[in-house]
């Protein structure tokens, strides 16, 4: 399957700030580097980290409208925080406004923030190009350097290590842990 990468990058541009749509380059490009070193589709992996965030800077109450219309189950960790949401808002962006109909694609946007247990190789390419693009900078508890070579090296491993530094994060900031972000964590501890 070929897409039309000009048009995506133009529809993109216009739907999120400056800064976000540098993330988001750089997770497809991060994304289609680690597909060749880990033998996923490019293709696959570059649209997936184009369109991961493509509903992020839309505003609480849109993604909470878009969930409430769609039928989409919103727990009560993402109604306190709806930014959570914006993975599987972007979902269905992505297949309603996009036009992408691979499960696989939609399911590595839709997972994106917490993960889930049981990933594709897609899921975590996308997961973990997240956390590692060039454009991130490390914030306190981050170990960016250690992920950046797990990233290219061992993909479980990274993954492990980012949820890992990610629930600690959270913990040490009082936010509330959502259950799926910890239930990977355990799978993928465990794993
Ligand atoms: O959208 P991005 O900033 O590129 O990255 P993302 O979609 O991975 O979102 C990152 C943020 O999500 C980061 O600040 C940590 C937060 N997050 C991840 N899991 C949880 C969470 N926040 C809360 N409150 N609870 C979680 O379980
Ligand atoms: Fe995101
Ligand atoms: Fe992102």
């Amino acid at each position: 399957m070929s897409y039309d990468y000009d048009q995506i990058r133009k529809k993109l541009k216009k739907s999120l700030d400056a800064h976000r749509f540098e993330h988001t380059l750089g997770v497809a490009y991060t994304a289609a580097v680690m597909a060749s070193v880990f033998d996923e589709d490019i293709e696959k992996a570059k649209i997936a980290g184009y369109l991961h965030d493509c509903a992020k800077c839309m505003s609480d109450e849109k993604k909470l409208s878009i969930c409430d219309k769609q039928d989409i189950p919103v727990s009560d960790i993402e109604r306190q925080c709806p930014s959570l949401l914006h993975g599987k808002v972007g979902a269905y962006v992505a297949r309603n406004k996009y036009g992408i109909e691979d499960e696989d694609i939609l399911n590595a946007i839709a997972n994106h923030t917490t993960g889930r247990p049981g990933m594709s190789k897609l899921e975590k390419i996308i997961f973990v190009a997240d956390y590692v693009e060039p454009g991130r900078n490390n914030r306190e508890g981050m170990h960016l350097e250690d992920v950046r070579r797990l990233a290219l090296t061992d993909l479980d491993g990274a993954v492990r290590r980012i949820l890992s530094d990610t629930l600690r994060y959270l913990h040490s900031t009082d936010r509330p842990i959502d259950e799926t972000t910890q239930k990977t964590f355990d799978y993928y501890d465990h794993a």
